[in-house]
């Protein structure tokens, strides 16, 4: 058994021990009220899963495992020449929740490396899609379809597999299903903005360093962007479309593949991961509009409200749980400040990061005017050379994966049930308050 998995073991012995006995003492505590606005109203705020890799606070953001984005800018391994931190050590934090050593890390991106093959079947099949027409993101859902007949958790559950070792082949399931992401996702970009000419792996690379190498970014900037970018990405607790997605797919049984697939469907939405595809051509279309690619503050303001207008949303502001400007946008920002802070589509970021907050306040109804994630990756990836906005969902999606996928192994470890809300009509909601009333 691989160091990774030997720890995830221990972790879950005592994990597993523990809830038993929790739920088992506590199980008819009442934890949460149901208001028939939430019912309504997207089941917002309702504490009603289980999801143990991070957990999002309204003000103060993601924390994974406890660890906001600051502290692990400062605490998660370094190696490579890396001024960010890997993704590796936040997958190996969310999976086991300790903090892993340089050493741990180095084995981990050796580990993705060795698992990151992609079969003939699969690069034929997406050679075969027509890509002016398929979106990047239909193209990455496609993908992991076609890799699922690579899934070792589906064929042994078709051999009868014992529950009880349902972690440990989703487990394998999970790491090979990461390791070859970042491998599909650059097949895709070089193939449609690339006129197919791929670009080798290089083994000697971290997953995020490789990635960028296959994309053809190679300046040191970029490599830890994306290592800064997998990192901020890959989990925002479960509730979110993506990962509540993949959970309750998972708990059908499906392996990771059917899961992540249908994830990332949930991701490809313009209210969630597309939002960040969603900004940049807005911003866009703003400069277009206005015959100028300096808009000033007052015109940016003006293009506000003319956007609000026409009944549209202002992509990359809001949040369905946060309260604050996002800190996975403030680690941006802080990225964008030391590397690229004359670039003038940065610059428009953060007139647009002055002006939107106010404007939405004066709504009177929007619960949180201040920026998402989704504000600013799009004028980063732009600065490092990545300009086609159509593919930066698929980035997104390579790294929401380390956290879905490392909550899919807690949900078979945790043996988790088969999700199931009950749910209502409105003449049950109107029969419930008549009965009330009297
Ligand atoms: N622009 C204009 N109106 C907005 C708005 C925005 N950015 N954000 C919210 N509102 C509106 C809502 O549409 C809603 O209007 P109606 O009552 O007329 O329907 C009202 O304000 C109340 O909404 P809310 O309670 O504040 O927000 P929700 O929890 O319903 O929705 C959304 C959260 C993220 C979907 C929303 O803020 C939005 O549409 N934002 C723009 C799209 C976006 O950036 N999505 C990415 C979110 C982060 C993410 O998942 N990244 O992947």
């Amino acid at each position: 058994m691989d160091r990774l998995k030997t720890l995830f073991k221990a972790q879950l012995i005592s994990s597993v021990e523990e809830i038993k006995t929790l739920v088992k003492s506590h199980g008819t505590r009442i934890i949460d009220n149901v208001q028939i606005e939430q019912v309504y109203g997207g089941m917002r705020g309702i504490q009603s899963m289980i999801w143990e890799t991070s957990s999002l606070d309204s003000s103060e953001g993601i924390r994974f495992r406890g660890y906001s984005i600051p502290e692990l800018r400062e605490l998660l391994p370094k190696i490579n020449g890396a001024t960010e931190p890997l993704p590796e050590g936040l997958f190996w934090l969310m999976l086991t929740g300790n903090l892993p050593t340089e050493e741990d890390v180095k084995w981990l991106s050796k580990e993705w490396q060795q698992r990151a093959v992609l079969s003939d079947t699969v690069k034929e099949l997406l050679d075969h899609l027509d890509v002016k027409k398929t979106h990047p993101m239909t193209q990455f859902s496609i993908a992991i379809m076609a890799m699922q007949s690579e899934s070792v958790f589906a064929q042994e559950y078709e051999n009868g597999m014992n529950k009880a070792s349902y972690w440990e082949i989703m487990y394998e399931d999970c790491m090979n299903l990461i390791a070859k992401l970042p491998l599909v996702a650059a097949f895709i970009y070089r193939k449609s903005f690339y006129d197919n000419q791929h670009i080798a792996a290089d083994p000697d690379l971290d997953w995020s360093a490789n990635f960028a190498h296959m994309l053809g970014k190679d300046e040191p900037a970029f490599k830890d962007l994306m290592r800064l970018y997998m990192t901020i990405h890959a989990d925002h607790e479960g509730g979110n479309a993506s990962a509540h997605t993949v959970h309750l797919v998972g708990s059908t049984l499906s392996d990771a593949y059917l899961s992540l697939a249908a994830g990332m469907n949930a991701l490809a939405g313009p209210l969630h991961g597309l939002a960040n595809q969603e900004v940049m051509d807005w911003i866009y279309d703003m400069i277009r509009d206005l015959g100028t690619p300096n808009p000033s503050r007052e015109q940016i303001a003006e293009y506000v409200k003319t956007t609000l207008s026409h009944g549209v949303v202002v992509p990359g502001y809001g949040h369905a749980v946060l309260r604050k400007p996002d800190p996975r946008f403030l680690a941006q920002k802080d990225f964008a400040e030391k590397h690229c802070a004359d670039d003038p589509m940065v610059q428009i970021v953060w007139h647009v990061f002055e002006e939107v907050p106010p404007i939405l306040e004066s709504l009177g109804k929007v619960k949180n005017p201040w920026p998402n994630v989704d504000a600013h990756s799009g004028a980063l990836l732009e600065h490092f050379g990545v300009k086609e906005h159509n593919f930066y969902t698929v980035m997104f999606g390579v790294s929401r994966a380390l956290g879905v996928l490392a909550q899919l192994c807690w949900d078979r470890a945790l043996n988790l049930p088969l999700e199931r809300p009950k749910s209502m009509t409105t003449e049950e909601i109107k029969g419930f308050l008549s009965n009330s009333n009297n």
